[in-house]
C-alpha cells in the first residue's frame, strides 16, 4: 500500500496574531487581554515583542513559501481593527492584513484566518468582556469588517480559537477565574458570537467557508469501571462535544445540559438566539489536537477542590463529575504533556462519525527546549519523530474514510508559548531570541523544517 496522501491535501503552517506579533502599540493598535495579563512567572517572555512577526512578515512568508506549505493560518489581532473593540475602524491596522494576504497570495498561499484567538480587546473585558451581550455586537461587527475588507481574497474563515480551552483553564489564559455561572454564560455569548460569523460569512462572501476551532481530544476512561467510563462521558461533553454540538447542531446536548442544571446554572437567551443557532452552521470542522485526556470518578478522599491547572495536564479535578488520571501506556513531552498519536486517529474518527464535515487539523505539534549550534542548526529530531507518528496517524484516519482535507501544525514559526514562553518551542523556523534578551530575532530552519518540505514535496511520509 503507498502512503500518499490524497491530492490537493492542504499542508499548511500555523500562529497566532499575539504569539508572534510584537509591535503591541504600533500603528494605532489597542490593549488586548494578553497585553495586559498579570504574569505568575515575570521570568518569561511577554507578548510585547514576541519574535516582531509584525515587522517581518514578509521574511517569515518567504521562508515559509520555501517550505512548500499551500495554506497559512494565522488570526487577526482585533485591536488592530478597532483599537477599543468597537468604534472607529484604525485603517492602517486593516491595511496591515491586507498587506499580509497579497504577500501570501503572491506565493500562492492561501489565508486561513481566524478572527480571535485569546486577544479580547481590553476595552471590551472592562465592559465585562464575554459576560456582557454587548461584546456579542462589538464581535458580530469586527467580524463583518473583516469579511467586508478581505472576503475579495479570503474565501476561508476560523472563528474563535478554543473556547473551550479558554473557559476550562481561564486562570492560565486570561490570568482570572471565572465563577462557573459566569463562564458559561461566556460559553452561550462565545457560541452566539460564531454562529453571527457563519451567517455573516455566508451573506458576505461568495464562496465563503468558516469553521469553528476547538481544542478536541478524546477522554478515556481510567478503568472498565463503569462509573469511570462516566465520568468520561461528562468530561468529553464538557470538554469537547457541547462546543461543536452548539456550532453544528445548533443545540445543548443532554449531558452537557445535566452538567449545567447539577451546578445550578442558568443561560440566559436572547430573543433571537434560538433561531439563530438552529439555522447557521459551519463548513468544515478545524481543530486542535495535541493529546488525549484520561479521567476517573472522583471519590471522598480527593477532596472537593474543582479545577484546572493546564490544558493538557492530569491536573484536572471537578466533583461529583470527573478527576484527571495519569494514563500509565502514554509518555510525556518535557512539559508534562502525554503524547498519544493513536489518539489522533481515534478522535479523528469519532468527530467525523459524529459531525459528518470535511475536517481540518489547525494545530498539532511538540514544544521542546531547542538549541542553536554554533554552526546555525537547530537538531529537533525529538520533534520530526512526534509529527511523524501524528501524521501517520492522520493517513491512517483517511484511509478509514475520514474526510480530513488538511494538516496545519503549530507552528510555523517560534513563538511565545502560552504557557511558558520563548522556552518551549514549536516552531518550524527558529527565532534566536531568549525569554529576557530579544537579541536581533534572527530566523534559522530548524531540521524539521527540510524534513517538513520533503514531506510536502512529496505528499508523503518520508519511509
Ligand atoms: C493551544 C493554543 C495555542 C498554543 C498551543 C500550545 O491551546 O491555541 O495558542 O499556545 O495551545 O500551548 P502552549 O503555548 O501552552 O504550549
Amino acid at each position: 500500500m503507498t502512503h500518499t496522501f490524497p491530492e490537493n491535501f492542504l499542508w499548511g503552517a500555523s500562529i497566532s496574531a499575539h504569539q508572534t506579533e510584537g509591535a503591541y502599540q504600533t500603528d494605532g493598535k489597542g490593549l488586548s487581554v494578553q497585553d495586559t495579563r498579570p504574569r505568575d512567572n515575570h521570568e518569561i517572555a511577554d507578548f510585547t515583542v514576541a519574535v516582531d512577526h509584525y515587522h517581518h512578515y514578509k521574511e517569515d512568508i518567504r521562508l515559509l513559501a520555501e517550505m512548500g506549505i499551500k495554506i497559512f493560518r494565522f488570526s487577526i489581532a482585533w485591536t488592530r481593527i478597532f483599537p477599543a473593540g468597537r468604534g472607529e475602524i484604525n485603517q492602517k491596522g486593516l491595511q496591515h492584513y491586507s498587506d499580509v494576504i497579497e504577500e501570501l497570495l503572491k506565493y500562492g498561499i492561501q489565508p486561513y484566518i481566524t478572527l480571535n484567538h485569546f486577544d479580547l480587546p481590553q476595552a471590551l473585558e472592562d465592559e465585562g468582556g464575554w459576560s456582557v451581550r454587548s461584546t456579542v455586537d462589538a464581535f458580530k461587527r469586527y467580524a463583518e469588517t473583516l469579511f467586508e475588507a478581505y472576503g475579495d481574497r479570503v474565501t476561508h474563515w476560523l472563528t474563535i480559537n478554543e473556547p473551550n480551552i479558554m473557559l476550562l483553564v481561564d486562570k492560565k489564559i486570561l490570568g482570572k477565574e471565572i465563577p462557573l455561572q459566569e463562564k458559561y454564560q461566556q460559553f452561550h455569548h462565545l457560541m452566539i458570537a460564531e454562529k453571527y460569523a457563519f451567517k455573516r460569512c455566508h451573506e458576505l462572501i461568495e464562496g465563503g467557508q468558516i469553521g469553528p476551532v476547538p481544542n478536541i481530544s478524546l477522554v478515556y476512561p481510567a478503568t472498565s469501571k463503569p462509573m469511570d467510563n462516566q465520568a468520561a462521558l461528562y468530561f468529553n461533553s464538557v470538554r469537547n462535544w457541547a462546543y461543536l454540538d452548539f456550532s453544528c447542531f445548533g443545540r445543548y446536548n443532554a449531558v452537557f445540559k445535566d452538567y449545567l442544571n447539577r451546578n445550578g446554572i442558568t443561560i440566559e437567551f436572547a430573543a433571537e438566539d434560538q433561531e439563530l443557532m438552529e439555522h447557521n452552521f459551519p463548513d468544515f470542522v478545524a481543530m486542535n489536537f495535541y493529546t488525549t485526556v484520561t479521567v476517573e470518578k472522583p471519590t471522598e478522599k480527593d477532596g472537593m477542590a474543582n479545577g484546572i491547572s493546564d490544558q493538557q495536564s492530569e491536573d484536572i479535578m471537578e466533583w461529583g463529575f470527573y478527576k484527571g488520571f495519569t494514563n500509565p501506556y502514554l509518555k510525556k513531552n518535557e512539559f508534562n504533556w502525554t503524547i498519544d498519536p493513536d489518539g489522533l486517529k481515534t478522535t479523528l474518527q469519532t468527530l467525523y462519525d459524529r459531525y459528518h464535515l470535511p475536517i481540518i487539523i489547525t494545530e498539532n505539534g511538540l514544544g521542546a527546549k531547542d538549541e542553536l549550534t554554533d554552526d546555525g542548526k537547530i537538531h529537533d529530531s525529538y520533534r520530526i519523530n512526534y509529527l511523524n507518528q501524528h501524521i501517520d496517524q492522520c493517513l491512517q484516519a483517511v484511509e478509514a474514510g475520514v474526510d480530513l482535507i488538511g494538516y496545519s501544525p503549530w507552528s510555523a514559526i517560534d513563538l511565545i508559548s502560552v504557557h511558558e514562553g520563548i522556552s518551549k518551542r514549536y516552531g518550524f523556523i527558529y527565532v534566536d531570541r531568549t525569554e529576557q534578551n530579544e537579541k536581533e530575532l534572527t530566523r534559522y530552519k530548524k531540521d524539521s523544517f527540510y524534513w517538513y518540505q520533503t514531506l510536502i514535496e512529496t505528499n508523503q511520509l518520508p519511509s
